[in-house]
C-alpha cells in the first residue's frame, strides 16, 4: 500500500511531516519502531532518526544466538536538494515496518539487524529548500565570506580531509569547511557511529542522482585492499535492483565510477569507523529530471532500492 498509516509515500514531505512520520511509525510499531537524535543541527533542528529493533535472538548460521546483534545504518538528505533520498530511506524503512512477520525475507532480515535510519542528516539545508532556494546543497552555517553559507558535509569529514576534490573556497558547492568537522552536523553523525562502531556493520549514505552503486575510496581512484568484499555486494544490490523495473544501475569504487571527493562521508565510516560495508548509492534518474525526480518516481526507486537493499543484507549477513 502506497499510503498506509497516514503518509503519502508516493509524495515529498517537509521535514516536519517526516519527523512527524517517525514519531507515526513508532506509535504504529511500538515492538519494532522507537527514535533517537543524533542532536541539533547549526540552526537547532532535531537530527531526529528512526530504529528498528525486534526482540527477537539474532542466530549465526550454526543456530546458536549472536552475542550482540550486528547493526546498519541508513542516511538520506546529506544534500539537501537530493529530495528522492529521503523518501526513499522513508520508503524502505515503513516496507521493514510494515512486512514485519509477514514477508519471510524481512522478516529475518529485521531479526538479524538492527536499522539506525536517519531520513534527512542535513536539516537545515532541507528546510531551506523548501522554503528559499529548491537547489540549495550545503548545511547553512555561517562562512568568512558574507555572502556565502554552508559547507559541504560531504566533504567535511576527518579523513583525508580537503586533499583533493574539494574546495577550500566558502562560496563553492564542494567547500570543504574551516576544519575537518566544522559542521555540528558531520561531528555530531561522527560521534554517534563512533559509539556504535562495534555493532554497525553496514552504512549508506544516500544521495541522488546518476544511479551508482559505490563504496570507497574516494579521494583516490584506488581502491581499497577489501574492495572485492565490497563491490561483490554492490554486485548482488544491482542486480537484485534491475530486476524489479530493469533500472540500470553500474557499481564500483567513488573515485573510479564518478570523480574524486575527498573528505567524504564513507571514507571515514570505512577507514576510520571500519564499516567494511560502507556505500554511497546515487539514485534515479540519470539526468532526465535529475534533483526534481517526479512524484510518480518515489514509490519505483524505493521498491526497487528495497530488492536491491535486501540482496546486500542478505550477502553481508553470510560475510
Ligand atoms: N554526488 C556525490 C558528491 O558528494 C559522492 C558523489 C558520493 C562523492 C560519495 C563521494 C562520496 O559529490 C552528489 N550528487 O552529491
Ligand atoms: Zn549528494
Amino acid at each position: 500500500k502506497v499510503n498506509d498509516d497516514d503518509f503519502a509515500y508516493d509524495k515529498y514531505h517537509t521535514l516536519a511531516d517526516i519527523q512527524a512520520w517517525i514519531d507515526l511509525m513508532v506509535k504504529t510499531y511500538p515492538t519494532l519502531a522507537s527514535s533517537f537524535s543524533v542532536g541539533q543541527s547549526y540552526e537547532k533542528r532535531d537530527m531526529k532518526g528512526l530504529k528498528i529493533s525486534s526482540s527477537k535472538q539474532a542466530l549465526k548460521s550454526d543456530g546458536t544466538p549472536v552475542n550482540q546483534k550486528k547493526a546498519v545504518w541508513w542516511d538520506g538528505g546529506i544534500h539537501a536538494r537530493e529530495w528522492i533520498s529521503p523518501a526513499t530511506v522513508i520508503y524502505i524503512a515503513h516496507a521493514l515496518l510494515s512486512n514485519y512477520s509477514k514477508d519471510a525475507t524481512i522478516t529475518h532480515l529485521v531479526d538479524q539487524f538492527d536499522y539506525y535510519i536517519l531520513p534527512v542528516f542535513n536539516v537545515d539545508g532541507y528546510s531551506y529548500t523548501w522554503t528559499k532556494d529548491r537547489l540549495w546543497r550545503k548545511t547553512r552555517s555561517k562562512t568568512i565570506i558574507p555572502l556565502c553559507y554552508g559547507a559541504d558535509p560531504n566533504r567535511n569529514w576527518d579523513y583525508k580531509w580537503c586533499e583533493g576534490g574539494a574546495s577550500h573556497d566558502p562560496c563553492s558547492d564542494t567547500y570543504c569547511g574551516s576544519k575537518a568537522f566544522s559542521e555540528v552536523e558531520t561531528l555530531q553523525v561522527s560521534q554517534f557511529l563512533n559509539t556504535h562502531k562495534d555493532t554497525i556493520v553496514h552504512y549508506i549514505n544516500f544521495h541522488s542522482y546518476s544511479q551508482l552503486w559505490m563504496s570507497p575510496w574516494g579521494y583516490t581512484t584506488k581502491p581499497p585492499d577489501q574492495f572485492k568484499l565490497q563491490d561483490d555486494g554492490s554486485a548482488q544490490a544491482v542486480d537484485a535492483l534491475g530486476s524489479v523495473f530493469g533500472t540500470q544501475y553500474t557499481h564500483g569504487n567513488i573515485g573510479a565510477t564518478i570523480y574524486i571527493a575527498s573528505g567524504n562521508t564513507v571514507d571515514w565510516t570505512f577507514g576510520t569507523a571500519n564499516i567494511i560495508y560502507s556505500y554511497a548509492i546515487e539514485l534515479r534518474d540519470t539526468g532526465e529530471f535529475g534533483f526534481v525526480l517526479p512524484e510518480d518516481q518515489i514509490v519505483p526507486s524505493g521498491q526497487e532500492t528495497l530488492a536491491g537493499e535486501l540482496a546486500l543484507l542478505k550477502y553481508i549477513e553470510t560475510q
